[in-house]
Protein backbone atom coordinates (compact mmCIF):
# COMPACT_ATOMS: atom_id res chain seq x y z
CA UNK A 1 0.00 0.00 0.00
CA UNK A 2 1.46 3.36 -1.34
CA UNK A 3 1.45 6.02 1.73
CA UNK A 4 2.42 8.48 -0.02
CA UNK A 5 0.38 9.20 -2.87
CA UNK A 6 2.86 11.37 -4.76
CA UNK A 7 3.32 10.38 -8.65
CA UNK A 8 6.51 10.01 -8.24
CA UNK A 9 7.09 7.67 -5.17
CA UNK A 10 5.32 4.85 -7.09
CA UNK A 11 7.97 5.99 -10.55
CA UNK A 12 11.07 5.19 -7.48
CA UNK A 13 9.61 1.81 -6.67
CA UNK A 14 10.62 0.78 -10.19
CA UNK A 15 13.65 2.61 -10.27
CA UNK A 16 15.16 1.53 -7.02
CA UNK A 17 14.69 -2.73 -8.81
CA UNK A 18 16.70 -1.43 -11.81
CA UNK A 19 19.43 1.63 -10.79
CA UNK A 20 21.98 0.54 -13.45
CA UNK A 21 19.60 -0.52 -16.44
CA UNK A 22 19.21 2.39 -19.28
CA UNK A 23 16.04 4.35 -18.82
CA UNK A 24 16.47 6.33 -22.29
CA UNK A 25 19.37 6.74 -25.36
CA UNK A 26 19.35 9.43 -27.22
CA UNK A 27 19.40 9.55 -30.74
CA UNK A 28 23.01 10.90 -30.20
CA UNK A 29 23.41 7.83 -27.86
CA UNK A 30 23.99 9.66 -24.69
CA UNK A 31 22.16 7.62 -21.89
CA UNK A 32 20.87 7.94 -18.73
CA UNK A 33 19.97 5.23 -16.19
CA UNK A 34 17.42 5.08 -14.13
CA UNK A 35 19.86 6.10 -11.23
CA UNK A 36 20.99 8.83 -13.30
CA UNK A 37 17.47 10.39 -13.19
CA UNK A 38 16.54 9.64 -9.78
CA UNK A 39 19.65 11.52 -8.76
CA UNK A 40 19.58 14.66 -11.05
CA UNK A 41 15.58 15.08 -10.42
CA UNK A 42 16.74 14.45 -6.47
CA UNK A 43 19.06 17.28 -7.19
CA UNK A 44 16.63 19.82 -9.13
CA UNK A 45 13.98 19.01 -6.62
CA UNK A 46 16.44 20.13 -4.01
CA UNK A 47 17.77 23.38 -5.71
CA UNK A 48 13.85 24.40 -6.30
CA UNK A 49 12.99 24.27 -2.89
CA UNK A 50 16.25 25.67 -2.04
CA UNK A 51 14.66 29.02 -3.90
CA UNK A 52 11.82 29.10 -1.33
CA UNK A 53 9.43 27.53 -3.39
CA UNK A 54 6.77 25.52 -1.52
CA UNK A 55 4.86 22.39 -2.25
CA UNK A 56 1.81 23.09 -4.79
CA UNK A 57 3.59 26.36 -6.12
CA UNK A 58 3.07 26.21 -9.79
CA UNK A 59 6.86 26.28 -12.07
CA UNK A 60 6.10 27.43 -15.06
CA UNK A 61 8.22 25.34 -18.15
CA UNK A 62 9.04 26.35 -21.70
CA UNK A 63 11.76 24.51 -23.24
CA UNK A 64 13.21 21.92 -26.31
CA UNK A 65 12.54 17.93 -25.30
CA UNK A 66 15.54 16.97 -23.65
CA UNK A 67 16.71 13.96 -21.30
CA UNK A 68 17.16 17.55 -18.31
CA UNK A 69 13.61 18.62 -19.48
CA UNK A 70 12.69 15.00 -18.42
CA UNK A 71 14.41 15.19 -14.85
CA UNK A 72 13.07 18.98 -14.75
CA UNK A 73 9.22 17.08 -14.88
CA UNK A 74 10.19 14.30 -12.03
CA UNK A 75 12.23 17.33 -10.32
CA UNK A 76 8.61 18.92 -10.05
CA UNK A 77 6.53 15.51 -9.28
CA UNK A 78 9.04 14.60 -6.17
CA UNK A 79 9.51 18.46 -4.99
CA UNK A 80 5.66 18.34 -4.50
CA UNK A 81 5.63 21.47 -7.39
CA UNK A 82 2.80 21.54 -9.86
CA UNK A 83 4.44 21.05 -13.32
CA UNK A 84 2.97 23.46 -16.19
CA UNK A 85 4.84 22.74 -19.30
CA UNK A 86 4.40 25.26 -22.52
CA UNK A 87 4.42 24.24 -25.83
CA UNK A 88 7.98 26.01 -26.88
CA UNK A 89 5.98 27.64 -30.17
CA UNK A 90 3.90 30.37 -28.03
CA UNK A 91 4.20 33.65 -28.54
CA UNK A 92 4.56 36.64 -25.85
CA UNK A 93 0.76 37.42 -25.97
CA UNK A 94 0.01 33.51 -25.55
CA UNK A 95 2.17 33.05 -22.99
CA UNK A 96 1.61 36.54 -21.09
CA UNK A 97 -2.17 34.33 -20.59
CA UNK A 98 -0.71 31.21 -19.22
CA UNK A 99 1.66 32.95 -16.96
CA UNK A 100 -0.92 35.48 -15.44
CA UNK A 101 -3.15 32.76 -15.11
CA UNK A 102 -0.94 29.98 -13.54
CA UNK A 103 0.48 32.67 -10.88
CA UNK A 104 3.63 30.21 -10.71
CA UNK A 105 6.41 30.37 -8.60
CA UNK A 106 9.42 30.16 -11.09
CA UNK A 107 9.62 30.26 -15.14
CA UNK A 108 12.27 27.87 -16.76
CA UNK A 109 12.64 28.56 -20.52
CA UNK A 110 15.29 28.22 -22.91
CA UNK A 111 18.12 31.57 -23.88
CA UNK A 112 16.02 32.28 -27.15
CA UNK A 113 13.25 33.07 -24.96
CA UNK A 114 14.82 34.66 -21.95
CA UNK A 115 14.24 38.42 -22.67
CA UNK A 116 10.21 37.68 -23.52
CA UNK A 117 10.35 35.93 -20.41
CA UNK A 118 12.25 38.35 -18.79
CA UNK A 119 10.00 41.00 -19.42
CA UNK A 120 6.80 39.15 -18.47
CA UNK A 121 8.21 37.90 -14.99
CA UNK A 122 8.76 41.68 -14.19
CA UNK A 123 5.57 42.72 -15.58
CA UNK A 124 3.45 39.55 -13.77
CA UNK A 125 6.17 39.69 -10.70
CA UNK A 126 7.45 36.50 -11.12
CA UNK A 127 10.61 36.46 -8.81
CA UNK A 128 12.47 33.35 -10.70
CA UNK A 129 14.18 32.77 -14.12
CA UNK A 130 15.94 30.15 -14.74
CA UNK A 131 17.54 28.56 -17.89
CA UNK A 132 17.25 25.32 -19.50
CA UNK A 133 18.94 24.86 -23.01
CA UNK A 134 18.37 22.09 -25.20
CA UNK A 135 22.04 21.00 -24.46
CA UNK A 136 21.48 21.04 -20.77
CA UNK A 137 23.56 23.91 -20.25
CA UNK A 138 21.91 27.40 -18.28
CA UNK A 139 21.13 28.76 -15.14
CA UNK A 140 19.10 25.74 -13.70
CA UNK A 141 21.64 22.59 -14.03
CA UNK A 142 24.82 25.29 -13.13
CA UNK A 143 23.15 26.43 -10.33
CA UNK A 144 21.77 22.79 -8.82
CA UNK A 145 25.69 21.36 -9.74
CA UNK A 146 26.47 21.37 -6.04
CA UNK A 147 23.06 20.55 -4.89
CA UNK A 148 22.83 17.22 -2.90
CA UNK A 149 21.41 14.15 -5.23
CA UNK A 150 19.42 12.78 -2.19
CA UNK A 151 15.92 14.21 -1.61
CA UNK A 152 13.00 12.91 0.01
CA UNK A 153 9.79 12.61 -1.72
CA UNK A 154 7.68 15.09 -0.60
CA UNK A 155 4.18 13.56 0.73
CA UNK A 156 0.92 14.48 -1.79
CA UNK A 157 -2.54 13.61 -1.16
CA UNK A 158 -4.24 11.66 -4.28
CA UNK A 159 -5.98 14.61 -4.90
CA UNK A 160 -3.51 17.19 -5.12
CA UNK A 161 -2.63 18.75 -8.09
CA UNK A 162 0.42 17.38 -10.05
CA UNK A 163 0.42 19.13 -13.51
CA UNK A 164 -1.58 21.94 -14.55
CA UNK A 165 -1.85 22.17 -18.57
CA UNK A 166 -3.79 24.14 -21.22
CA UNK A 167 -6.37 23.72 -23.14
CA UNK A 168 -8.27 26.59 -25.07
CA UNK A 169 -12.17 27.06 -26.15
CA UNK A 170 -15.02 27.61 -28.15
CA UNK A 171 -14.36 30.92 -26.26
CA UNK A 172 -11.18 31.31 -27.02
CA UNK A 173 -9.94 31.91 -23.33
CA UNK A 174 -7.88 28.48 -22.54
CA UNK A 175 -8.80 26.94 -19.81
CA UNK A 176 -6.27 25.42 -17.12
CA UNK A 177 -6.95 21.97 -16.37
CA UNK A 178 -5.95 20.33 -13.00
CA UNK A 179 -4.44 17.06 -12.93
CA UNK A 180 -3.84 15.62 -9.56
CA UNK A 181 -1.20 12.48 -8.67
CA UNK A 182 -4.10 10.02 -8.31
CA UNK A 183 -5.12 10.90 -12.18
CA UNK A 184 -1.85 10.25 -13.73
CA UNK A 185 -0.86 6.97 -11.04
CA UNK A 186 -4.41 5.67 -12.31
CA UNK A 187 -4.43 6.16 -15.61
CA UNK A 188 -0.44 5.04 -16.45
CA UNK A 189 -1.07 1.91 -14.35
CA UNK A 190 -4.12 0.58 -16.32
CA UNK A 191 -2.03 1.54 -19.18
CA UNK A 192 0.74 -0.43 -18.70
CA UNK A 193 -1.68 -3.42 -17.79
CA UNK A 194 -3.96 -2.95 -20.97
CA UNK A 195 -1.01 -2.60 -23.57
CA UNK A 196 1.20 -4.94 -21.70
CA UNK A 197 4.43 -2.85 -21.03
CA UNK A 198 7.23 -4.87 -19.77
CA UNK A 199 11.00 -3.86 -18.47
CA UNK A 200 11.89 -5.46 -21.66
CA UNK A 201 9.56 -2.95 -23.73
CA UNK A 202 12.02 -0.23 -25.45
CA UNK A 203 9.33 2.82 -26.62
CA UNK A 204 10.33 4.60 -29.34
CA UNK A 205 9.95 8.23 -27.80
CA UNK A 206 9.57 11.37 -30.60
CA UNK A 207 6.27 13.18 -29.10
CA UNK A 208 6.60 16.67 -27.37
CA UNK A 209 6.40 16.37 -23.70
CA UNK A 210 4.62 19.26 -23.23
CA UNK A 211 1.16 17.79 -24.06
CA UNK A 212 -0.47 14.38 -22.30
CA UNK A 213 0.61 12.32 -25.61
CA UNK A 214 4.30 12.34 -24.55
CA UNK A 215 3.91 13.07 -21.26
CA UNK A 216 1.84 10.97 -19.06
CA UNK A 217 0.97 8.42 -21.76
CA UNK A 218 4.37 7.63 -22.85
CA UNK A 219 6.27 8.12 -19.88
CA UNK A 220 3.56 6.79 -17.58
CA UNK A 221 3.65 3.33 -19.46
CA UNK A 222 7.88 3.22 -19.09
CA UNK A 223 8.28 4.38 -15.66
CA UNK A 224 5.99 2.16 -14.35
CA UNK A 225 6.77 -0.68 -15.59
CA UNK A 226 10.55 0.02 -16.02
CA UNK A 227 11.11 0.22 -19.98
CA UNK A 228 13.36 2.01 -21.54
CA UNK A 229 13.36 4.53 -24.50
CA UNK A 230 15.05 5.90 -27.58
CA UNK A 231 14.49 9.26 -26.98
CA UNK A 232 14.01 11.80 -29.95
CA UNK A 233 14.06 15.50 -29.51
CA UNK A 234 11.38 15.29 -31.90
CA UNK A 235 9.80 13.44 -34.73
CA UNK A 236 11.49 12.64 -37.92
CA UNK A 237 10.29 9.59 -40.31
CA UNK A 238 13.57 8.83 -41.71
CA UNK A 239 15.39 8.71 -38.31
CA UNK A 240 12.05 6.40 -36.83
CA UNK A 241 12.89 4.26 -39.37
CA UNK A 242 16.40 4.37 -38.63
CA UNK A 243 15.40 3.18 -34.61
CA UNK A 244 12.45 1.04 -35.29
CA UNK A 245 14.53 -2.61 -35.83
CA UNK A 246 15.99 -2.09 -31.95
CA UNK A 247 12.26 -0.63 -30.42
CA UNK A 248 9.46 -2.94 -29.21
CA UNK A 249 6.68 0.13 -28.69
CA UNK A 250 6.22 3.30 -30.82
CA UNK A 251 3.31 5.41 -29.61
CA UNK A 252 2.60 8.73 -32.07
CA UNK A 253 0.10 10.78 -33.41
CA UNK A 254 -1.72 9.74 -36.88
CA UNK A 255 0.63 12.30 -38.94
CA UNK A 256 3.89 10.36 -37.29
CA UNK A 257 2.80 7.16 -39.14
CA UNK A 258 1.53 8.60 -42.85
CA UNK A 259 5.03 10.05 -42.72
CA UNK A 260 6.31 6.76 -42.26
CA UNK A 261 4.31 5.54 -44.91
CA UNK A 262 5.34 7.62 -47.33
CA UNK A 263 9.07 6.90 -47.19
CA UNK A 264 9.33 3.33 -49.47
CA UNK A 265 11.91 2.14 -46.83
CA UNK A 266 9.68 1.46 -44.18
CA UNK A 267 8.85 -2.17 -44.42
CA UNK A 268 8.38 -5.04 -42.49
CA UNK A 269 11.86 -5.24 -42.06
CA UNK A 270 12.05 -2.45 -40.33
CA UNK A 271 8.88 -3.27 -37.77
CA UNK A 272 10.11 -6.83 -36.89
CA UNK A 273 11.04 -6.39 -33.70
CA UNK A 274 7.43 -4.31 -32.77
CA UNK A 275 4.85 -5.03 -30.89
CA UNK A 276 2.98 -2.13 -31.22
CA UNK A 277 2.75 0.60 -32.58
CA UNK A 278 -0.09 3.31 -30.88
CA UNK A 279 -2.04 5.97 -32.36
CA UNK A 280 -4.04 8.81 -30.63
CA UNK A 281 -4.78 12.49 -29.96
CA UNK A 282 -6.58 12.88 -33.79
CA UNK A 283 -8.88 10.21 -35.62
CA UNK A 284 -6.55 7.58 -37.10
CA UNK A 285 -7.87 7.27 -41.01
CA UNK A 286 -9.12 3.92 -41.49
CA UNK A 287 -7.17 4.38 -44.57
CA UNK A 288 -3.67 4.54 -42.96
CA UNK A 289 -5.13 1.68 -40.69
CA UNK A 290 -5.18 -0.32 -43.95
CA UNK A 291 -2.01 0.71 -45.66
CA UNK A 292 0.24 0.09 -42.35
CA UNK A 293 -1.44 -3.25 -42.05
CA UNK A 294 -0.43 -4.03 -45.77
CA UNK A 295 3.07 -2.66 -45.58
CA UNK A 296 4.00 -4.17 -42.11
CA UNK A 297 1.44 -6.41 -40.75
CA UNK A 298 0.84 -3.89 -38.11
CA UNK A 299 -2.31 -3.33 -36.91
CA UNK A 300 -1.70 0.03 -35.12
CA UNK A 301 -4.00 -0.18 -32.10
CA UNK A 302 -5.56 3.36 -31.65
CA UNK A 303 -6.99 5.00 -28.42
CA UNK A 304 -8.95 8.24 -27.22
CA UNK A 305 -7.89 10.50 -24.41
CA UNK A 306 -7.63 13.99 -23.95
CA UNK A 307 -6.13 16.35 -21.88
CA UNK A 308 -9.26 16.64 -19.00
CA UNK A 309 -9.31 13.16 -18.82
CA UNK A 310 -5.70 11.26 -20.13
CA UNK A 311 -6.96 7.98 -21.77
CA UNK A 312 -10.50 7.28 -22.19
CA UNK A 313 -10.82 3.75 -24.45
CA UNK A 314 -8.22 1.99 -26.57
CA UNK A 315 -8.42 -1.17 -28.72
CA UNK A 316 -7.41 -4.35 -27.12
CA UNK A 317 -4.14 -5.46 -26.96
CA UNK A 318 -5.51 -8.93 -27.47
CA UNK A 319 -8.35 -9.33 -29.72
CA UNK A 320 -10.13 -7.38 -32.47
CA UNK A 321 -8.24 -3.95 -33.25
CA UNK A 322 -11.40 -2.39 -35.46
CA UNK A 323 -10.49 0.52 -37.48
CA UNK A 324 -12.41 3.59 -37.17
CA UNK A 325 -13.10 2.79 -33.69
CA UNK A 326 -11.11 4.04 -30.11
CA UNK A 327 -12.02 0.50 -28.56
CA UNK A 328 -12.57 -0.15 -24.91
CA UNK A 329 -13.32 1.87 -22.46
CA UNK A 330 -10.07 1.78 -20.27
CA UNK A 331 -10.67 -0.56 -16.64
CA UNK A 332 -12.00 1.45 -13.92
CA UNK A 333 -13.45 4.11 -16.96
CA UNK A 334 -16.63 4.78 -18.07
CA UNK A 335 -18.08 5.81 -20.96
CA UNK A 336 -21.71 6.97 -21.97
CA UNK A 337 -23.74 8.14 -24.83
CA UNK A 338 -26.45 10.69 -24.11
CA UNK A 339 -28.45 13.07 -26.09
CA UNK A 340 -28.69 17.03 -25.41
CA UNK A 341 -30.86 16.45 -22.81
CA UNK A 342 -28.46 14.22 -21.06
CA UNK A 343 -30.72 10.71 -21.89
CA UNK A 344 -28.59 7.50 -22.31
CA UNK A 345 -28.62 6.12 -25.88
CA UNK A 346 -29.19 3.06 -27.57
CA UNK A 347 -26.46 0.75 -29.21
CA UNK A 348 -25.26 2.52 -32.04
CA UNK A 349 -27.19 5.80 -31.78
CA UNK A 350 -24.73 9.04 -32.06
CA UNK A 351 -24.80 11.37 -28.95
CA UNK A 352 -22.46 13.33 -26.52
CA UNK A 353 -20.22 11.20 -25.39
CA UNK A 354 -19.22 11.40 -21.21
CA UNK A 355 -16.81 10.07 -19.16
CA UNK A 356 -16.32 9.27 -15.79
CA UNK A 357 -13.17 7.73 -13.65
CA UNK A 358 -10.42 8.18 -11.80
CA UNK A 359 -8.72 9.16 -14.80
CA UNK A 360 -10.97 12.68 -15.13
CA UNK A 361 -9.06 15.67 -13.96
CA UNK A 362 -10.18 17.49 -10.90
CA UNK A 363 -11.31 20.62 -11.71
CA UNK A 364 -10.51 24.17 -14.41
CA UNK A 365 -7.96 26.02 -12.45
CA UNK A 366 -9.72 29.10 -11.21
CA UNK A 367 -12.88 28.67 -12.90
CA UNK A 368 -15.77 26.30 -10.66
CA UNK A 369 -18.18 28.00 -13.30
CA UNK A 370 -16.90 25.99 -15.91
CA UNK A 371 -16.58 23.23 -14.09
CA UNK A 372 -19.89 23.42 -13.09
CA UNK A 373 -20.92 23.27 -16.87
CA UNK A 374 -18.89 20.58 -18.12
CA UNK A 375 -19.58 18.17 -15.19
CA UNK A 376 -23.55 16.37 -14.98
CA UNK A 377 -24.83 16.16 -11.52
CA UNK A 378 -23.66 12.47 -11.64
CA UNK A 379 -19.95 13.51 -11.53
CA UNK A 380 -19.63 12.67 -15.75
CA UNK A 381 -17.43 14.86 -18.05
CA UNK A 382 -18.90 16.08 -21.24
CA UNK A 383 -16.32 15.49 -23.21
CA UNK A 384 -17.22 17.94 -26.28
CA UNK A 385 -16.73 14.71 -28.64
CA UNK A 386 -19.89 12.70 -30.14
CA UNK A 387 -19.59 9.15 -30.45
CA UNK A 388 -21.35 6.14 -30.79
CA UNK A 389 -21.22 2.60 -29.23
CA UNK A 390 -21.17 -0.91 -31.26
CA UNK A 391 -23.11 -3.27 -30.14
CA UNK A 392 -19.57 -5.05 -29.10
CA UNK A 393 -18.83 -1.97 -26.80
CA UNK A 394 -16.43 -0.36 -29.14
CA UNK A 395 -16.20 3.87 -29.45
CA UNK A 396 -16.45 5.45 -32.26
CA UNK A 397 -15.84 9.61 -32.17
CA UNK A 398 -17.87 10.62 -34.87
CA UNK A 399 -17.62 14.02 -34.75
CA UNK A 400 -17.29 17.56 -32.06
CA UNK A 401 -19.70 19.72 -30.62
CA UNK A 402 -17.02 21.48 -30.02
CA UNK A 403 -15.84 24.34 -32.54
CA UNK A 404 -12.32 22.80 -32.51
CA UNK A 405 -9.56 21.49 -35.14
CA UNK A 406 -6.75 18.92 -34.84
CA UNK A 407 -3.76 19.81 -36.79
CA UNK A 408 -0.93 17.32 -36.69
CA UNK A 409 -2.40 15.97 -33.40
CA UNK A 410 -2.35 20.07 -32.00
CA UNK A 411 -5.77 21.38 -31.28
CA UNK A 412 -6.52 25.02 -32.20
CA UNK A 413 -9.64 26.47 -31.67
CA UNK A 414 -11.37 28.92 -34.39
CA UNK A 415 -12.27 31.17 -31.75
CA UNK A 416 -8.69 32.60 -30.54
CA UNK A 417 -7.40 32.68 -34.31
CA UNK A 418 -10.73 34.26 -35.57
CA UNK A 419 -10.66 37.16 -32.26
CA UNK A 420 -6.60 37.76 -33.30
CA UNK A 421 -7.68 38.07 -37.75
CA UNK A 422 -10.20 40.34 -36.48
CA UNK A 423 -8.50 42.91 -35.23
CA UNK A 424 -6.58 43.52 -37.60
CA UNK A 425 -7.49 46.62 -39.65
CA UNK A 426 -9.27 46.21 -43.08
CA UNK A 427 -11.10 43.06 -41.93
CA UNK A 428 -14.75 43.02 -41.26
CA UNK A 429 -14.58 39.47 -39.91
CA UNK A 430 -13.54 36.09 -40.49
CA UNK A 431 -14.75 31.85 -39.91
CA UNK A 432 -11.48 29.49 -39.09
CA UNK A 433 -12.44 25.85 -40.16
CA UNK A 434 -10.40 22.81 -40.38
CA UNK A 435 -10.41 21.18 -43.93
CA UNK A 436 -8.64 17.39 -44.76
CA UNK A 437 -5.04 17.70 -45.12
CA UNK A 438 -2.65 14.62 -46.13
CA UNK A 439 0.05 15.19 -43.36
CA UNK A 440 -1.53 17.16 -40.74
CA UNK A 441 -4.75 15.08 -40.98
CA UNK A 442 -7.03 18.36 -40.75
CA UNK A 443 -5.41 22.40 -41.84
CA UNK A 444 -6.16 25.42 -40.42
CA UNK A 445 -7.91 27.49 -43.02
CA UNK A 446 -9.17 31.22 -42.17
CA UNK A 447 -11.86 32.45 -44.49
CA UNK A 448 -11.85 36.06 -44.31
CA UNK A 449 -14.33 39.30 -45.78
CA UNK A 450 -12.51 42.78 -46.09
CA UNK A 451 -13.88 46.08 -44.74
CA UNK A 452 -12.53 47.95 -47.30
CA UNK A 453 -9.25 47.91 -49.55
CA UNK A 454 -6.63 47.92 -46.94
CA UNK A 455 -7.67 44.29 -45.94
CA UNK A 456 -3.98 42.63 -46.73
CA UNK A 457 -3.65 39.41 -48.79
CA UNK A 458 -2.77 36.11 -47.67
CA UNK A 459 0.84 36.10 -47.56
CA UNK A 460 0.32 39.55 -45.81
CA UNK A 461 -2.56 38.42 -43.37
CA UNK A 462 -0.35 34.99 -42.38
CA UNK A 463 2.32 36.81 -41.71
CA UNK A 464 0.98 39.59 -39.11
CA UNK A 465 -0.57 36.73 -37.39
CA UNK A 466 2.48 35.10 -37.18
CA UNK A 467 3.58 37.72 -34.67
CA UNK A 468 0.67 36.53 -32.22
CA UNK A 469 0.02 32.94 -33.06
CA UNK A 470 2.33 29.81 -32.23
CA UNK A 471 3.09 28.31 -35.71
CA UNK A 472 0.80 25.33 -36.00
CA UNK A 473 -2.06 27.46 -35.20
CA UNK A 474 -1.37 29.95 -38.25
CA UNK A 475 -3.42 29.08 -41.17
CA UNK A 476 -2.43 27.36 -43.94
CA UNK A 477 -4.32 29.32 -46.53
CA UNK A 478 -6.17 32.55 -46.13
CA UNK A 479 -9.00 32.80 -48.30
CA UNK A 480 -10.95 35.89 -48.89
CA UNK A 481 -14.64 36.00 -49.59
CA UNK A 482 -17.40 38.66 -50.14
CA UNK A 483 -19.56 37.25 -47.61
CA UNK A 484 -19.87 34.41 -45.49
CA UNK A 485 -22.50 31.78 -45.15
CA UNK A 486 -25.05 32.30 -42.61
CA UNK A 487 -28.46 30.47 -41.35
CA UNK A 488 -32.14 32.45 -40.96
CA UNK A 489 -30.20 32.97 -36.82
CA UNK A 490 -27.17 34.70 -38.28
CA UNK A 491 -24.98 32.16 -37.61
CA UNK A 492 -21.93 31.36 -39.76
CA UNK A 493 -22.66 28.26 -41.77
CA UNK A 494 -19.19 26.56 -41.02
CA UNK A 495 -20.13 23.36 -42.68
CA UNK A 496 -20.42 24.98 -45.77
CA UNK A 497 -17.24 27.00 -45.86
CA UNK A 498 -15.95 23.17 -45.16
CA UNK A 499 -17.46 21.57 -48.42
CA UNK A 500 -16.51 24.24 -49.99
CA UNK A 501 -12.97 24.26 -49.31
CA UNK A 502 -13.04 20.50 -48.29
CA UNK A 503 -10.38 19.74 -51.48
CA UNK A 504 -7.88 22.63 -50.65
CA UNK A 505 -4.84 20.43 -49.69
CA UNK A 506 -6.50 16.79 -51.45
CA UNK A 507 -6.28 17.96 -55.10
CA UNK A 508 -2.39 19.53 -54.54
C1 LIG B 1 4.37 22.15 -36.90
N1 LIG B 1 3.71 22.95 -37.76
C2 LIG B 1 2.43 22.61 -37.76
C3 LIG B 1 2.31 21.56 -36.84
N2 LIG B 1 3.51 21.29 -36.32
N3 LIG B 1 1.38 23.09 -38.45
C4 LIG B 1 0.20 22.54 -38.22
N4 LIG B 1 0.00 21.53 -37.34
C5 LIG B 1 1.03 21.02 -36.63
N5 LIG B 1 0.85 20.05 -35.73
C6 LIG B 1 4.23 24.02 -38.58
C7 LIG B 1 5.69 24.23 -38.39
O1 LIG B 1 5.85 25.20 -37.40
C8 LIG B 1 6.15 24.71 -39.76
O2 LIG B 1 5.80 26.04 -39.92
C9 LIG B 1 5.29 23.91 -40.68
O3 LIG B 1 4.12 23.61 -39.94
C10 LIG B 1 5.90 22.63 -41.17
O4 LIG B 1 6.60 22.05 -40.13
P1 LIG B 1 7.06 20.56 -40.14
O5 LIG B 1 8.55 20.54 -40.10
O6 LIG B 1 6.40 19.76 -41.16
O7 LIG B 1 6.47 20.15 -38.77
P2 LIG B 1 7.13 19.24 -37.75
O8 LIG B 1 8.12 19.98 -36.95
O9 LIG B 1 7.56 18.01 -38.45
O10 LIG B 1 5.91 18.93 -36.75
C11 LIG B 1 4.79 18.23 -37.15
C12 LIG B 1 4.50 17.17 -36.11
C13 LIG B 1 4.40 17.85 -34.74
C14 LIG B 1 3.21 16.47 -36.51
C15 LIG B 1 5.64 16.15 -36.10
O11 LIG B 1 3.42 18.87 -34.77
C16 LIG B 1 4.11 16.91 -33.64
O12 LIG B 1 5.00 16.26 -33.09
N6 LIG B 1 2.83 16.78 -33.23
C17 LIG B 1 2.42 15.97 -32.10
C18 LIG B 1 1.65 16.81 -31.15
C19 LIG B 1 1.23 16.07 -29.91
O13 LIG B 1 2.04 15.57 -29.13
N7 LIG B 1 -0.06 15.98 -29.66
C20 LIG B 1 -0.62 15.31 -28.50
C21 LIG B 1 -1.50 16.27 -27.71
S1 LIG B 1 -2.14 15.44 -26.29
P3 LIG B 1 6.76 27.06 -40.68
O14 LIG B 1 5.95 28.30 -40.73
O15 LIG B 1 7.96 27.15 -39.82
O16 LIG B 1 6.99 26.43 -42.02
C22 LIG B 1 -3.74 15.06 -26.71
C23 LIG B 1 -4.47 14.09 -25.87
C24 LIG B 1 -4.39 12.75 -26.47
O17 LIG B 1 -4.21 15.45 -27.72
O18 LIG B 1 -5.41 12.10 -26.66
O19 LIG B 1 -3.27 12.34 -26.75
P1 LIG C 1 -6.65 17.69 -26.20
O1 LIG C 1 -7.59 18.71 -25.75
O2 LIG C 1 -5.44 18.20 -26.89
O3 LIG C 1 -6.30 16.79 -25.13
O4 LIG C 1 -7.39 16.86 -27.33
C1 LIG C 1 -8.41 15.98 -27.01
C2 LIG C 1 -9.30 15.75 -28.19
O5 LIG C 1 -8.59 15.07 -29.22
C3 LIG C 1 -10.46 14.85 -27.86
O6 LIG C 1 -11.52 15.54 -27.21
C4 LIG C 1 -10.83 14.33 -29.23
O7 LIG C 1 -11.64 15.27 -29.90
C5 LIG C 1 -9.48 14.23 -29.91
N1 LIG C 1 -8.94 12.86 -29.95
C6 LIG C 1 -8.01 12.29 -29.16
N2 LIG C 1 -7.78 11.02 -29.54
C7 LIG C 1 -8.59 10.78 -30.59
C8 LIG C 1 -8.83 9.67 -31.45
N3 LIG C 1 -8.15 8.54 -31.32
N4 LIG C 1 -9.75 9.81 -32.42
C9 LIG C 1 -10.44 10.94 -32.58
N5 LIG C 1 -10.25 12.04 -31.82
C10 LIG C 1 -9.33 11.96 -30.84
Amino acid sequence: MQSNANLYASFQNIFLQQLDKVALTTTTDITYTYSELDQESARLAGFLSSLGLQSGDRISIQVQKSPQALCLYLACLRGGFVFHPLNTGYRENELEYFLSDAEPGAIICDDSAKDVMQRLADKLGINNLLILNADGTGSLINNSRDTSDEFEIVSRESDDMAALLYSSGTTGVPKGIMLTHENLLHNAESLVQYWGFTSDDVLFHALPIFHVHGLFVALGCVFLSGASMRWASAYDAKQTVKYLPECTAMMGVPTYYTRLLALPEFNKKVTANIRVFISGSAPLLAETFVQFEERTGHRILERYGMTETNMNTSNPLQGERKPGTVGLPLPGVEVRIVNDMGNNLETDEIGNLQVRGKNVFKAYWKMPEKTAEDFTDDNFFNTGDKGQIDSDGYVAIVGRAKDMVISGGLNVYPKEVELVIDDIEGVLESAVIGVPHPDFGEAVVAIVIASDESCPQEDGLIEMLKEQLASFKLPKRVMILDELPRNTMGKVQKNVLRDQFTDLFESK
